[in-house]
């Protein structure tokens, strides 16, 4: 895909956001769309947003459950950019500012110093971790109904739109990080459950697989960077008068309500 052709379709989906407003899927006009040309179309929309003076908090991994990557028919997760302007601070999701948003329970890394280049493990990632901190990302695809393919949601940002951190942070030898628990309850009642090794069997090991993307196109994660490892639990709409509260083991718990 050209550059003219991807930065227009950036702006396409920033005007979604930006309006609150569903957009067809990119890929409905373009049936190629490839992997690749959803990475340019996402560096062209993160180039904008850092233009408009937005600060990137970090990489987020998306698409790291086996079950979200069998439905997708993929083996890889993806990735996306969590901005300044996306975490949420108190306990309030201003729903009129999105479009169809879905919460999902996370756990965040923040990382002591920087990783770079290939091959990079799981163990180095902890060694190179300064805490961790649990969260819960809202996902709000630009596109109607949630409806993408694999290349229309990487261009769309892994649809990265708003994040809550907990309080609780924890060095990462402190916790068995596959085994944490997490509920996920909405109006008192839990609709989501599991463990930390439903992230690609570590969330350590997301970041691992993140750095040796990223390294592929010569990035490195930074020591100080905020990184969400992917759904611990499944995505649950959310509709406005919503309590959200998840809890994770070793990690307290974090909540917001919809207002
Ligand atoms: O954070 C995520 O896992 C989002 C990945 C994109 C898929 C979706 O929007 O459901
Ligand atoms: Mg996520």
């Amino acid at each position: 895909m050209d550059r003219a052709t991807a930065k227009e379709l950036a702006k396409l989906l920033i005007s979604a956001e930006v309006d609150r407003r569903e957009v067809s899927r990119i890929s409905l006009d373009h049936p190629d769309l490839s992997v690749e040309d959803g990475y340019q179309i996402q560096e062209q929309l993160v180039q904008w947003k850092l233009e408009a003076g937005y600060r990137i908090v970090g990489p987020k991994m998306g698409l790291t459950s086996q079950a979200k990557m069998q439905q997708m028919n993929v083996n890889e997760p993806i990735y996306g950019y969590i901005f300044d302007n996306m975490v949420v601070s108190g306990q309030e999701l201003a729903f009129n500012e999105l479009i169809h948003p879905k919460v999902e329970a996370e756990i965040a890394f923040v990382l002591g110093r920087d990783i770079e280049g290939g091959g990079i493990t799981g163990a180095q990632v902890l060694a190179a971790t300064e805490y961790v901190l649990p969260a819960l990302e809202i996902i709000d695809s630009r596109y109607r109904n949630f409806q993408f393919t694999l290349s229309d949601v990487i261009a769309d940002n892994a649809s990265s739109a708003r994040v809550f951190f907990g309080s609780k942070l924890a060095r990462p030898d402190e916790l068995e990080l596959d085994l944490v628990g997490v509920t996920l309850s909405i109006n008192g009642q839990i609709r989501e459950l599991g463990a930390g090794a439903a992230v690609v069997g570590h969330p350590a090991h997301s970041v691992a697989m993140l750095a040796n993307m990223l390294a592929r196109k010569g990035i490195k994660l930074k020591a100080g960077q905020t990184i969400l490892t992917g759904g611990i639990t499944g995505a649950v709409m959310l509709n406005v008068g919503d309590s959200v509260s998840a809890k994770f083991d070793g990690l307290g718990s974090v909540e917001f309500r919809v207002t």
